[in-house]
């Protein structure tokens, strides 16, 4: 860690020998034994667990290793062989622990006893489980007592369906909606979007469909990276000859070519797949422009076509008889001029319709996107555009077609589907009611952003996290630290130490958790758990190495024993039972969630897993006019209130690294980035550079151009040249969160606009 930071180009495949040997460094680094490197084996297969690192599909023929590399760090970071008992907490004061680095804090390995902060120590000190519980429970009713609304139940997207379903159940019996999960930073645009747009949360698309696409094309997902195992269908896509366009500011090495390090013949050989046929390289923000100059070039098309009595390029049949809003929508289209959507987007009218061309040729289109889209001031109007580019050639309910937003943690989809949402209208209370023999808090909970300005008024007096790390997340570090240690309570349930547990309320415990990885051993025996993966598929996952200690509870045992010491006896809610048998919780689940749970227990461990009915697979539209419906237009910029302010005002985008998930920071490298020991870089355009008088290497200050009152600033960053359009940084997550605005969200789902935050740089004072 210690060596000077290294900078070189990467220009070999994702994949590859690379890969193994990134792989096999782990391993070792981790001090991995044996049962946890044949562990690998078993991730992502019917008997084995589901990989907790990212929610891709797990296909029903798996491959013999389906695991990635970035899989393969994920599941040797847990299972590592390090340990932070309580003798660690004894030597190191939770101030000196607060100046670590979020590599470090999590390196030392897994936590193993719960604790209790002490405020004349300033230590966590190991205390007894039910000692906790009992603390934690006296100090939840208190705020009961004076305001349910004052406690926030946050989840981060990785335990169970039963561990999830029983946490949603806690906080309504305890009285409020305050369920924000990560999703809230992360895929909350596609949840507003698409139920508008064609009437369900999710994607549309399976594995099978990638087998059958004719296009493919992406927007803002880092697939090499945070979805590798995807490359697999990629790159049999590609050997079909099937044409993938790409639409990122930033050329990422996943989706310029991969070597499947599985293969025998892409090891032994030179031989890579070139990924993206065309990649267009859109200016941050630029898609809503770039996708309406496609629709422009498609409507352009059509019109000619129609006009000349050649083949229609548009789906009219689909059109006519499955959407509402065409005929708006395509004037919107018709009036805005090919300046504008050069401008906005960075790309040549050209470029697009060879786009469109590509588009209006295939049979099946797939459409796949991730946070490049979502995290912006118009991340919702993102996702519908990709929608109504979708609808236009009838993508939608057709085999290999479909839209494919890339969910983050291994079961966020999941936990929103057995109710972690902080909106009430999307969770069947009735139902909670008459099995519960309750009455379920009916106003909106808080999301993320608004649990955020609660704790900034005041009003949000306790937090408790099942996992994630939730203030090094949230945008505008400076404040959040600063108003989250005048919380009343905070309990964290983790498996690592991080940045969230030293930033706490004045009563504060830390509450050490299985992960899924390890064997769950309950009353009825060894426990199976279940996650709904990201195209709809829910799976079995079956712990495979020894617990990290003795001391660990499961999460659905943390969870209970939480409930119990709050909640009232109810002898409707058996939590014990539950803890005893998850098989039980499943069943509660089922009753709750008929249609997608129907015979949950007998069909969860199939291979391959069962699918939740997806009505728009069926060209069923449960949208308000029982059609797919094109959304109405609504300009070219994706941050109309934070316009340039001046030629020194750039957009950053903060992104992940390939060493890293979310902000567990496995290393200070970023292979496919060039990037070796440090993440503190901010990369920048040559042309930029020489514009504004910045040389390599130079040491930056970056503060944010929003004139709010308030001064955001992340120092001493290393400007590193870099292929991304002019006008555009990119710099890592978390790192460059103090630099967010709370205030800059997606309108309609408050995700944080992470992805374009407009920013000046200087030259750092020399120290
Ligand atoms: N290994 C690993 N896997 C992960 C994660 C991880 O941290 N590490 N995180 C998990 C989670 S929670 C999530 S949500 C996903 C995140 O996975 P991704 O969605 O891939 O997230 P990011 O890396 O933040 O950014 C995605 C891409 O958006 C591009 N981008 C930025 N701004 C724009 C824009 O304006 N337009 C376009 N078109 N592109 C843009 C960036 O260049 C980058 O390639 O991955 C999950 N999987
Ligand atoms: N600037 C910027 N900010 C962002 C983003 C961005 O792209 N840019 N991305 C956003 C996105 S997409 C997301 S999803 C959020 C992520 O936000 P979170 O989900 O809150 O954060 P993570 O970093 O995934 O959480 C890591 C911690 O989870 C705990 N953990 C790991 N495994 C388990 C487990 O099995 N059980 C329990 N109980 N705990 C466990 C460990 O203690 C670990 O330290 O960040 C968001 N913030
Ligand atoms: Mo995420």
């Amino acid at each position: 860690m210690s060596e000077a930071p290294k900078f070189e180009t990467y220009d070999r495949p994702a994949g590859g020998w690379g890969s193994l040997k990134a792989v096999s460094t782990y391993l070792a680094r981790e001090h991995i034994p044996i049962l946890g490197a044949r562990a690998l084996w078993h991730q992502n297969k019917s008997d084995g667990f589901a990989c907790v690192s990212c929610a891709w599909a797990k296909p029903k023929k798996p491959h013999a290793a389906e695991f990635c590399e970035n899989g393969a760090k994920a599941t040797a970071w847990e299972l590592t062989s390090k340990r932070m008992p309580a003798d660690f907490f004894l030597a190191h004061t939770v101030s000196e622990l607060a100046t670590w680095g979020d590599h470090e804090l999590e390196a030392g390995g897994r936590l193993t006893v719960p604790m209790r902060w002490d405020a004349e120590s300033d230590r966590y000190l190991e205390v007894d489980w039910q000692e906790a519980f009992d603390h934690i429970g006296a100090e939840l009713r208190a705020l009961r007592a004076q305001d349910p609304e004052s406690v926030v139940f946050y989840a981060s997207g990785r335990a169970s369906l039963e561990a999830s379903y029983m946490y949603q159940l806690l906080a309504r019996l305890y009285g409020n909606n305050n369920l924000p999960d990560s999703s809230n930073m992360c895929h909350e645009s596609t949840s507003v979007a698409l139920p508008k747009t064609i009437g369900v949360p999710v994607g549309t698309v399976t594995l099978d469909d990638f087998d059958q696409a004719d296009a493919i094309f992406f927007f803002g997902q880092n697939v090499g990276v945070n979805s590798p195992r995807m490359l697999h269908p990629l790159q049999d896509a590609r050997k079909r000859g099937v044409p993938i366009v790409t639409f990122n500011p930033l050329r990422e090495r996943g989706l310029v070519a991969f070597a499947n390090p599985q293969s025998p013949i892409d090891m032994l050989t030179p031989a890579e797949t070139q990924i993206s046929t065309q990649y267009l390289q859109v200016k941050i923000g630029g898609d809503l422009a770039a996708l309406t100059g496609m629709c422009k070039a498609l409507i352009a098309t059509d019109d000619r076509a129609l006009s000349e009595g050649t083949r229609r390029v548009l789906d009219t049949a689909f059109i006519a008889e499955h959407t509402t809003g065409f005929e708006a929508f395509a004037t919107a289209m018709r009036e805005t001029g090919w300046d504008a959507i050069e401008r906005e987007s960075g790309l040549s009218r050209t470029d697009l319709e060879q786009a469109a061309d590509t588009f209006a040729k295939a049979k099946s289109v797939i459409a796949v996107y991730g946070m490049g889209l979502t995290q912006h001031r118009k991340g919702v109007q993102n996702v519908q555009m990709v929608s109504n580019l979708l609808l236009l050639g009838g993508h939608i309910g057709r085999p290999g077609a479909g839209i494919c937003p890339v969910r983050g943690h291994s079961n966020v989809q999941g936990q929103r589907t057995v109710g972690i949402s902080e909106k009430p209208e999307l969770v069947p209370l009735d139902k909670l009611a008459a099995l519960y023999g309750f009455e379920p808090p009916r106003k909106k909970g808080l999301n993320t952003v608004e649990a955020c300005e609660g704790v900034l008024a005041g009003t949000v007096r306790a937090f408790i996290g099942l996992g994630g790390n939730f203030v090094r997340a949230v945008p505008d570090t400076a404040r959040i630290e600063d108003a989250w240690q005048r919380l009343r309570l905070t309990v964290q349930i983790a498996t690592k130490l991080n940045r969230s547990h030293l930033v706490h309320g004045e009563v504060s415990y830390l509450l050490p958790c299985l992960g899924r990885i390890e064997i769950d051993r309950q009353a009825t025996g060894e426990q199976l758990v279940s996650v709904e993966d990201s195209t709809g598929f829910m799976h079995a996952s079956r712990g495979m190495a020894e617990p990290a200690a003795e001391t660990l509870r499961a999460e659905a045992a943390i969870v209970a024993g939480i409930a119990q010491a709050t909640l009232p006896p109810n002898p409707k809610v058996p939590w014990q039972a539950w803890v005893g048998d998850y098989a039980l919780v499943r069943d509660a689940i089922e009753a709750t969630y008929p249609e997608i749970f129907r015979d949950f227990n007998k069909r969860f461990t199939e291979p391959g897993g069962f699918h939740r009915p997806i009505p728009a697979r069926e060209r069923v539209w449960k949208t308000e006019s029982g059609k797919a419906t094109f959304l109405g237009y609504q300009g070219l910029v994706a941050d109309p209130d934070t316009p340039e302010a001046g030629p020194d005002v750039l957009r950053l985008m903060t992104m992940r690294g390939d060493d890293q998930f979310n902000t567990t920071v496995y290393s200070l490298d970023d292979r496919f980035r060039g990037v070796y020991g440090t993440r503190r870089v901010v990369f920048m355009n040559r042309a930029d550079m020489e514009r504004l008088g910045f040389v390599e290497g130079t040491l930056v200050d970056i503060t944010t151009a929003v004139d709010d009152g308030r001064e955001r600033r992340v120092d001493r960053m290393r400007l590193t040249p870099y292929d991304i359009p002019p006008g555009c940084l990119a710099g890592y997550y978390p790192e460059c969160n103090p630099l967010v605005p709370l205030a800059h969200h997606a309108e309609g789902s408050k995700v944080p606009a992470a992805k374009s935050i407009p920013v000046r740089l200087r030259a750092s004072a020399s120290v």
